[in-house]
């Protein structure tokens, strides 16, 4: 056993604490299919959390038809939805804001479903780019946390060996193996980061139009700040990606592929070792390379993981709900908390990524969660900005 430069142990080139982990199976109440459908548990260190959640919400929290009757539809409809502004700022979309469920039946830290209110905001279109952040680059010279070589007094202990610049990357074995034992899938690669997604021999020349990979969250700050916009909350972005649909299952609605169309870039074949990219795309895909969600969002599920502003609780919802029927704004619990990783802090991921498939993690699913440390990109993560109307009035 070793540590890495991030202060993680890491075996056999591979770290712990990176998203995807295979946690059994448990099936979703949903009724979207005639049989059952099996859906992953967790995103990165999932077992013990997915048992212990699964132990304690077993019980559907989705509000019965009366209920939902009672309340307004979410969407621009919804209490609380604002006019536009003005004239979008290039790449961005007017979300008009209100009232909606938030939450999901598939995921225990996506529980209870509870009513949200979030105001108005402007949001890129698509997740940020290659081209736009090489832009941001050559404008600040700033370099990112995957770029920078560890210092030693940073990592106490860590073999100097292992401090050196890097990130984690996706590296499937070319045979099965079993889904709870994620070393087999991902590495720690020296000389990974946003120009060199798989490693140093890897370029982003031809990859314009991708999304930007291996950011770290403040990373995604310092790019915020320049291009003087913010990260979205998790309730803003759970509003945005549901394009005014009420609790549907998915982005677009209530099938997965309708009409036999695939609408996201998740992973098709055998988790991890046989990716057959029926949907075009082993890896990540160009932004906007699959329709939009009614707001005109792209990839709002699949393709990369975002970030968010928000802390991960597993039990943030059950602390909402124990505060009032309607929450305005939530900008995430004051501290973080993972059972499956006590003691280690983790911001919110949104969105599921090209390697979400219903064998194990399936969080492409609207409301779906998923969570990582500030310091930890990868590349199956990037992030999209939102922008307040305010800032616009102001004139900035
Ligand atoms: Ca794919």
């Amino acid at each position: 056993m070793v540590m890495n430069h991030r202060g993680k142990v890491i075996a056999g080139g591979a770290v712990i604490g990176i998203c995807v982990m295979a946690a059994g199976l448990w099936y979703s109440s949903r009724p979207r299919t005639p049989e059952p459908v099996p859906v992953g548990m967790s995103c990165d260190m999932g077992i013990s959390a997915a048992k212990a959640d699964r132990k304690t919400s077993a019980v559907s929290t989705q509000p019965s038809s009366n209920e939902s009757l009672e309340l307004s539809d979410a969407g621009s409809a919804g209490s609380g939805a604002t006019a536009q502004p003005g004239p979008a700022p290039d790449g961005m979309v007017w979300i008009s804001g209100g009232e909606f469920w938030m939450g999901a039946d598939e995921f225990p830290d996506a529980q209870p479903w509870h009513r949200v209110v979030v105001n108005g905001f402007w949001m890129d279109k698509t997740e940020v780019t290659n081209e736009q952040f090489e832009q941001f680059v050559k404008a600040t010279a700033y370099v990112t946390v995957a770029e920078r070589t560890p210092r030693a007094e940073d990592f106490p202990g860590a073999p100097p060996e292992n401090l050196v610049a890097g990130s984690v990357v996706f590296s499937p074995p070319d045979h099965p193996v079993k889904l709870n034992n994620h070393f087999q899938w991902w590495s720690y690669v020296k000389g990974a980061d946003w120009r060199h997604p798989e490693g140093p021999t890897s370029r982003i020349d031809n990859r314009r139009k991708y999304p930007v990979v291996h950011i770290a969250y403040e990373d995604a700050l310092a790019y915020a700040k320049w291009a003087e916009k913010r990260l979205p909350t998790e309730a803003e972005f759970e509003f945005a990606q549901r394009g005014g649909l009420d609790r549907k299952p998915y982005a677009w609605g209530d099938e997965f592929m309708p009409g036999g169309r695939h609408m996201a870039n998740t992973f098709q074949g055998h988790f991890p070792d046989k990716n057959l990219q029926e949907d075009g795309h082993a890896a990540a895909a160009p932004v906007a390379s699959f329709l939009p969600n009614a707001y005109g969002l792209y990839d709002m599920a699949g393709n990369v993981w975002e970030w968010t502003s928000d802390w991960y609780r597993h039990d943030y919802y059950r602390m909402l709900t124990a505060e009032g029927p309607l929450v305005r704004n939530p900008q995430g619990p004051a501290d973080s908390f993972d059972p499956s990783e006590p003691g280690v802090k983790k911001k919110v991921h949104k969105g599921g990524s090209f390697l979400c498939t219903d064998q194990y993690c399936a969080r492409y699913i609207a409301g779906g969660r998923g969570k990582g440390e500030p310091d930890t990109g990868t590349n199956h993560l990037g992030f999209r900005l939102v922008r307040d109307a305010e800032s616009l009035r102001k004139g900035t």
